[in-house]
């Protein structure tokens, strides 16, 4: 594959998602749009990856990928929750470069065999980095659709080997109160928690996040290493997580712990359960402009074929 070569683009015009375009539609007309092992070698070998700071070359896996048309990098790294920072959609992009991220470790304990403290580099080489294309709802109704870079949560739990009591695990994100405005409010008992069943953790759509759009993640996207669970709406999505804990029973997790009639543990996307206080049969994509239609809301956010069986037997109105 060596002797085919990238599109060129002139450097002054170059961000990262018009070199991620780029890549893509190079890739549609070769007629390789399937061959992602393609996509990914050239992207390797393609210069233009040393070209962008903290570029973070990735992998298309073909089975996480979408036809729908990605959110623009720039809604994706401008219109975010994270608390820490505030409640405002642009609290996050105004506030969050103060975050330090380096160094950085997330340590994994409880139920394994083999707890371990893994520094960011470390983490960086455990697997594959992979693109996978993921739908992300938020329970506010909104959606977006992001390239994320990384790999399967289970690659790094597998390597703790859980034990027999291994049920559920617990998420534990940075507090940084000197870098973080958003913890003199007292919203949330900081740290923010999130927490999930161990089978839903092991799942292979669970994803650890440490890039978007081919670069590592920017501060208000959850830097350095996030979640992303894209059947579940996007307060499950911890970011900038510093523990794993693996534990014998559910654990407490934030929004379930601030307002339990209103978000539960679980917290699958559900179009025909509502929220309390609104439906959430349907969602708005961002960047398709306010007034533009609202696209319907999809069982487990679309991932229904994967996930379903997870939950075989339970009530989903009683466990929300
Ligand atoms: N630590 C932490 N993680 C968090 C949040 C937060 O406030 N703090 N917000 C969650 C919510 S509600 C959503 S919708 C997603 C948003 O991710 P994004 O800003 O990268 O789109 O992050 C989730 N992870
Ligand atoms: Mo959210």
């Amino acid at each position: 594959m060596s002797r085919l070569k990238l599109p060129s683009i002139p450097s002054s015009q170059i961000t990262d998602e018009t070199v991620w375009r780029s890549r893509r539609r190079w890739l549609q007309q070769a007629g390789l749009g399937a061959v992602a092992m393609a996509g990914g070698a050239l992207w390797h070998e393609g210069l233009r990856a040393e070209q962008v700071e903290g570029a973070l070359p990735a992998t298309l896996n073909p089975a996480y990928s979408l036809p729908d048309k990605p959110t623009s990098e720039k809604d994706i790294t401008s219109y975010n929750n994270f608390y820490e920072f505030g409640t405002g959609k642009t609290d996050p992009l105004s506030h969050a470069a103060r975050m330090q991220t380096r160094p950085w470790t997330l340590s994994i304990e409880g139920e394994v065999a083999k707890p371990f403290t893994i520094d960011l580099d470390d983490l960086l080489k455990l697997a594959t980095i992979e693109e996978r294309i993921y739908r992300l709802r938020c329970v506010e109704a909104w959606s977006m659709v992001i390239p994320w870079n990384g790999y399967a949560l289970s690659h790094l739990l597998k390597r703790a080997e859980p034990t027999g009591n291994a049920k559920f695990v617990q998420f534990v994100t940075a507090t940084q109160p000197e870098n973080m405005p958003g913890l003199r409010s007292r919203i949330i008992d900081w740290p923010y928690l999130e927490g999930l069943r161990m089978d839903e953790a092991m799942h292979p759509l669970t994803m650890l996040v440490l890039g978007v759009y081919g670069k590592l993640l920017p501060n208000q996207n959850g830097a350095p290493v996030r979640l992303a669970v894209p059947w579940k709406y996007g307060f499950k999505s911890g970011k900038s997580l510093v523990k794993i804990r693996v534990l014998d029973h559910m654990p407490e997790t934030s929004w379930a712990a601030i307002a339990p009639n209103e978000y539960g543990f679980y917290a699958n996307v559900n179009p025909t359960v509502a929220h309390p206080r609104w439906s959430q049969a349907t969602e708005r994509r961002i960047g398709d402009g306010f007034f533009a239609p609202r696209v319907e809301t999809r069982m487990f956010n679309g991932y229904a074929e994967q996930v379903a069986s997870l939950y075989t037997g339970m009530d989903l109105a009683r466990y929300y």
